[in-house]
This record gives C-alpha cells, structure tokens and sequence, in this order.
C-alpha cells in the first residue's frame, strides 16, 4: 500500500496528465526512428536513398533536428510534467488547478505540432540548440516558446498546491516528493529565463524579420544559461523516482529523507551557474569567468555523488531484506524480474559512465581534447539517452498500469527491452567515445561527409555506433509496443499503487528546519547565478571588441 492510497484524485485531472504522458511517449517513438536514421547513416555505404527512406527526414540535419528536439525537449518535458504533477498532487493529496493543469496541456500539445510540424518540413533545421545564424521559421520558436510555457504552467500548478497545502499544515514538513517537484521545476523556472529572453528577445523577432543581424555569441551563451540546467530537469524527475520509488519497489528503504531534500536543493542552487562549460573553447569570454563555471560544475557533480550512494544503500537494504547475504549476494536478490526495477537499475548503471564521461568533459584541458567530437553523443546517450530516458521507461511500466487500470503485458519482454537498451547504448557510446578520442567530429553525416571516409581509425566507431543504435531503437521499439498493448489490451487488472518509500536512518521531521525556507534557497540561487553570469553580462560588449570578436 502506498502512503496515499487514500486519496483518488479526480480522474479529469489525472487524464491531462496521462495524456501529457501519452504525448512525450509518442514523441519519443518519432525521436527513436529518426535516431535509427542517424544510426544507419554511420554503416550504410550511400547516402542520398537512405534520406529519402524516413519520411520528414530528407536531409541529415533534418533527420538529426527531429532526433534531438523531439527526444532532448518533447519527449522529456511532457513526460515529466504529466509523471511529476500526478506525484504532487498525490504527495500533498490534492488535485491540482484544472485550468492550469489543462493550460499546461494544450501548451504542450499546440507547442509539440508547431515545432514537429516545422521540422517535418524542413522549415527548421536548426538542431536542437537551435544556434543562429542558422534560422527556423517563426513558428518553430513559437511552438518553443509554448512547450516552455507549459513546463512553467505545471510549476504553477504544483506551487499553488503546495501554498494551499501550507496553509492547512503550517508547521508540517513538506511531503518528500512534493519537495523534489518544487525544487525541480522552481530550478527550471530561473533557468529557463536564459532560453525565454533568447528566443523572445533574438530569435523569433529575426526570424520575423524585424532585424536583420543577429547576435550569435550572444544567442549562444543565453542558450547555454538554460542549456545546462536543462540536463538537470530532465535528470531530477528519474532521480526523484530513484530516491522515493524504487526503495519500495525493491522491498527496502530510502537512506534518508533530510539528505534526500538537501541533494534537491543542491541543485537548485548550482545547476545554472555552469553554463559556461559549453564553452570553453568560444572566444570573447574571459578564463578566468569560464573556470568559475568549471568550479560551479565540480561542485554540482556533489548531489549526483551523494545520490550514488544513497541510492546504492537503498537498493542494498532492499536486497538483504529480500534474504541477500555477504558483499554482493544483495544484488542477486534485487527483483530483475520487475521490469520497472530493472530498467531503473539498469539506467543507474548506464548513468554512472555517463555522468564519470562528464567529468572529463567539465575539465579545461580535456574538454579541448573532446569538444565538439563524437565524444559527446556518447557522454549523452548515457546520461539522457539512458540515465533519464531508460528511468522513464522504468516507471512507464508502473505509471501505465497505474493510470489506465489496465495489467502490463509481457513482461518477461519487457525485462529483456531494459537490458538490450544498455546492450545498444553501451556499444553505441563506445563507439562515439572511442570516435572522438580520434578526432571524429560530432553532427556530421558519415555516409555523406566528402573526406575522411578512409580513416582506418573511425571505421570501428563507425560500426560500433550504427550496430549499437540499431539494437537501441529495436529495443525502444518494443518499448513502445508493450505499452501500446497495456493501453489497448492490457488486462483489467485493477490500478497498481504508487510506490513511496519510507526512510531508513533519518524521517522527514530530523531535517534542519531551514530546509523549508524556500526564500532562503531561491534567493541563494539567484545571488549565485547573479555572481557567475553578471560578470559575463556586463563586460560582454567591451570583451567582444576588446578581443576583435566583434568590430
Ligand atoms: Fe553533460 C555536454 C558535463 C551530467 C547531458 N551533457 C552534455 C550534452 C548533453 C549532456 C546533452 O562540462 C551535450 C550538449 C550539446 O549538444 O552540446 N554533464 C557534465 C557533468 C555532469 C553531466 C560534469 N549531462 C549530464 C546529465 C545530462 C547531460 C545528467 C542529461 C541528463 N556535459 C558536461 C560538459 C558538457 C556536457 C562539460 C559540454 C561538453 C562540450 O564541450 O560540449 C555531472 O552532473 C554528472 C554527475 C553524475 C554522476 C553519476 C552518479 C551516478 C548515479 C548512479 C549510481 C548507480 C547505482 C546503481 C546506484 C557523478 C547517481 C548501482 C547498481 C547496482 C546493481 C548495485
Ligand atoms: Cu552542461
């Protein structure tokens, strides 16, 4: 039984979060197909057929526009908000405002066809860092703008929860889920306003027409404000499920409920004072300003470390409960035959290298060695590319069930769908890795590129990248049509529980009160990011002319 059985929430509420949910499934179905594309574009000898194969992709970059937007910002955002509402909402055993919920809706689904429609027809091939003076048509940053929006709608659904919960509770602790929503998405909210001033104040008057210079050095870096924290709203719902979910799903106990909240509230404070580590290698920008940015990120890799480890006890407390003995006979004992556990887990270890591969790149000297090479599709497809997006698989398994009533089907399929999505993304990423360790740029068609198809040293990479991407969209593949089935003929099983995990050493009242303080935190979030951006914006011109950037 989970802590909030009690409560149903009304089920109107629930189905535009479901529905939310449905979205970012069926975009990542699209963003999966077009990653087939790019896979097969590194072992298939030629070239413009292969393009003419994938409807809505005729040219590389449109094909990799689609992949990258649609799986890095549709497939991520929707599914987050539908999964993180649903779980405040029945944290603080509340329904949320059904405008705002709906609004939240219908900005992301108005925003997804605007933005997919445009790049389905090659109206916007910009990929998804959507740089200038590469130009989208308007309505691409539009459909941007909205799908930003609607993240901020599903903050506001959960803040007004929490103001109207506070109110009945004054002295109580905030549920711990509910706590890691506000956390996550009042992150996202002071991070996004990089993106929102970039496309509102830049991009989409350019693409109007109504200038006609754009700034790219400036475009770029209010990009990277948001584009680093990004990675983290995108990563905090997975571990949200890994610190308060999966402990229960494995039969044992979260570590701790006070370092669970203080790991939230880490990132609240250092996800956006890093973006500069993006671009260490752009000119105008002072080092010293770029290694303040290096520090903020060697300081941000913290949480992730202590999540590693609670996450780890959590997972052993399980398996000893379950009978496991000695070192690692715990594992043994996990439940691998629950698909959600398993692709979590699975996840887990995917993220490990994923996020060690970041430390590389977070380094100075290193990331001038791998910047802008391969390299760094194999750094993200472990960490979003499975850390997140395998997590989110995971709690599909539960979530589906949990929502429609309806039984999960072949399961035992869907345990080996975890496992050959680690088998694709391992020999994918080692490819790229090993690719870029020899100087192979990242973003570039092989089956196209008009040099260097001899190089002996990126055959292999080739290879390992088409067969491991390959194995990655066949296992997503049947991903999509395990739940397809649930959904369609799923049996009647009854509505599964919401896993919440109580806590092993510490509960929820032995926490500092001032973890509360949510003035406290966010006001420290912005002096820190006033600190690592305000010099960059304030010297920017003088360092652009002082450095010949700009006339
Ligand atoms: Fe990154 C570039 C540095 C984390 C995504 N990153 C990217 C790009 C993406 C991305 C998409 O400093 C490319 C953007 C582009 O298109 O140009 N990244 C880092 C660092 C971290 C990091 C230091 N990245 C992420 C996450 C991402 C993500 C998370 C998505 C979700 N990254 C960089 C840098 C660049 C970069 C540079 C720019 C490079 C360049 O030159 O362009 C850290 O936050 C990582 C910390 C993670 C860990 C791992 C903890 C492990 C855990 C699991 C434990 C396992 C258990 C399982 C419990 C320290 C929590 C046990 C199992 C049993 C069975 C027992
Ligand atoms: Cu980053």
């Amino acid at each position: 039984m989970s802590a909030t059985a009690g409560f149903t929430l009304p089920r109107q509420d629930e189905r535009y979060m479901l529905w939310q949910v449905y979205l970012g499934l069926a975009v990542f179905m699209w963003g999966i197909f077009a990653g087939l594309a790019q896979a097969l574009d590194r072992v298939l000898p030629s070239t413009s057929t292969l393009w003419k194969l994938f409807p809505g992709q005729e040219t590389y970059y449109q094909g990799l526009t689609a992949h990258g937007v649609f799986l890095a910002i549709g497939f991520t955002f929707a599914f987050s908000n539908g999964f993180m509402l649903l779980v405040a909402s029945r944290a603080f055993e509340r329904a949320p405002n059904r405008a705002v919920n709906a609004a939240s809706f219908w900005c992301m689904t108005v925003g997804a066809v605007l933005v997919a429609g445009t790049i389905v027809l090659g109206k916007a091939n910009v990929l998804f860092t959507a740089y200038p003076p590469l130009m989208a048509h308007p309505l691409f940053y539009l459909g941007l703008v909205l799908v930003v929006v609607s993240t901020w709608l599903t903050g506001l659904a959960g803040a007004l929860l929490y103001r109207a919960w506070r109110r009945d509770h004054p002295d109580a602790r905030t549920p711990l889920q509910a706590f890691a929503f506000l956390a996550t998405y009042a992150m996202w909210f002071i991070a996004s306003l990089g993106v929102a001033v970039e496309v509102l104040g830049l991009l989409l008057p350019w693409s109007l027409g109504l200038f006609d210079k754009i700034d790219p050095q400036l475009a770029r870096s209010l990009f990277w404000f948001s584009g680093h924290p990004i990675v983290y709203f995108w990563l905090l719902p997975a571990y949200l499920s890994w610190y308060t979910m999966i402990p229960r799903q494995v039969g044992g106990k979260l570590l701790s409920d006070p370092l669970t909240r203080l790991v939230f509230l880490l990132f609240l404070l250092l996800s956006t004072p890093t973006g500069l580590h993006h671009q260490y290698t752009d000119p105008g920008i002072d080092t010293w300003l770029k290694n303040i940015h290096l520090v903020a990120t060697m300081a941000v890799f913290f949480p992730s470390m202590i999540t590693a480890f609670s996450v780890c006890a959590a997972l052993e407390s399980g398996g000893r409960a379950r009978g496991g003995r000695g070192w690692f006979g715990w594992i043994r004992k996990l439940p691998w035959d629950d698909p959600s556990v398993t692709a979590q887990i699975l996840a887990m270890i995917g993220f490990t290298l994923g996020g060690l591969s970041g430390l590389v790149n977070a380094s100075y000297v290193m990331n001038l060695v791998v910047h802008n090479t391969a390299w760094m599709p194999g750094h993200f497809h472990l960490t979003v590319g499975t850390g997140v997006a395998l997590s989110f698989m995971g709690i599909s398994y539960w979530l589906i069930p949990h929502l429609t009533g309806r039984g999960l089907v072949w399961r035992r399929a869907a345990v080996v769908q975890a496992w050959l999505w680690l088998i694709g993304v391992f020999t994918f990423s080692r490819g790229q890795m090993a690719g870029g360790l020899e100087s192979l740029p990242r973003r570039l068609s092989v089956s196209q590129m008009s040099y260097g198809a001899d190089i002996p040293a990126w055959q292999t990479s080739h290879l390992l990248t088409g067969i491991g991407g390959t194995i990655m969209f066949i296992s997503g593949l049947m991903f999509g049509l395990i739940v397809l089935w649930t959904v369609l003929r799923g049996p009647a099983a009854g509505r599964v529980d919401m896993p919440v995990a109580d806590a092993m050493v510490h509960g929820p009242d032995e926490g500092w009160p001032v973890l509360e303080r949510w003035p406290v935190w966010i006001g420290l979030a912005v002096v820190l990011i006033v600190l690592a951006w305000g010099p960059f914006f304030l010297t920017y011109e003088w360092n652009m002319v002082s450095t010949g950037v700009a006339p």
